[in-house]
């Protein structure tokens, strides 16, 4: 049995040779969803240690640089084995806070979102408001979903919130952040309507959305 809690502590280490051995066998053992949903959350404990390692100065920017490398091989490596349903669940405009640019999570959620069956208009990163409603009217999508990684990027999570509002567009759309230090404070002040740190809850969420 492959030891996925392994992983975890073999990312935080930036030990891309047992990393990606770990990966292989994982993925040899034929995954389930749940398990990769497991996996998904390792690696994604494994990026918080590094980090925290950052914080603690005894990591620089170029091992934070090398874990983002590692990890986005090994999402290469899973996301392909998702079970790709029909396109029909829904429309979500999806992107990355203005101002951060953090983009690995949000890539999780995009391709497990695209895996449901949800059509998915992916922005980028660092999205500006304006871009954020423009394809919200274009696509008439139900759901906005934001992603940040950067504690600062509360207050552009609120500006495009708010931009939707001006625009008069907030009461047809949905909207989930997502990230690693969001929690129901972020969401009050962001006036989102859900918030969550797990790509697979925040899949949940949108499919119960639409189909209620
Ligand atoms: C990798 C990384 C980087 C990479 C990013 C590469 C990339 N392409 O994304 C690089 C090296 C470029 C980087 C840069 C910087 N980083 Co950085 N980075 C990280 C690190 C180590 C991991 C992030 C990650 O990929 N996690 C793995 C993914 C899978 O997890 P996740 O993002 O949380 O996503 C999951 C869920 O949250 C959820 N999810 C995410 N988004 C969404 C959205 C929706 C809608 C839904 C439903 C779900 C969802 O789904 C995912 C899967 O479950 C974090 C540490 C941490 N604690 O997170 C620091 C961290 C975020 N970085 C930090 C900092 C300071 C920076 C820099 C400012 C450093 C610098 N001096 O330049 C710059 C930022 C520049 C900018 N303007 O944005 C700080 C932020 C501190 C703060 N409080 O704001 C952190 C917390 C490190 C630390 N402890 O100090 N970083």
């Amino acid at each position: 049995m492959v030891q996925i809690a392994e992983l975890s502590k073999v990312i935080a280490d930036l030990d891309e040779p047992k990393v990606l051995k770990l990966v292989e066998e994982f993925l040899a053992s034929e995954p389930s969803e749940a398990d990769l949903n497991r996996a998904i959350k390792a690696c994604q404990d494994g990026m918080i240690e590094v980090g925290n390692r950052y914080e603690a100065k005894e990591y620089f920017l170029p091992e934070l640089i090398f874990g983002a490398e590692i990890l986005k091989e090994v999402m290469s490596r899973m996301m392909p084995r998702l079970k790709v349903a029909p396109a029909r669940m829904g429309k979500v405009v999806l992107g990355t806070a203005h101002g951060d640019i953090h983009d690995i999570g949000k890539n999780v959620v995009r391709d497990m979102l695209e895996a449901a069956g949800f059509e998915v208009y992916d922005l980028g990163i660092d999205v500006p408001y304006q871009q954020f409603v423009d394809k919200v009217r274009e696509t008439n999508a139900q759901i906005v979903g934001i992603s940040a990684l950067l504690t600062l990027a509360r207050e552009t999570m609120k500006g495009t919130v708010d931009a939707m509002k001006d625009a008069g567009l907030r009461d047809r759309v949905k909207v989930i952040i997502g990230g690693n230090p969001v929690d129901e404070k972020v969401r009050a002040y962001v006036g989102a309507d859900r918030f969550t740190n797990s790509a697979a809850e925040g899949v949940e969420i949108c499919k119960k959305w639409v189909e209620a």
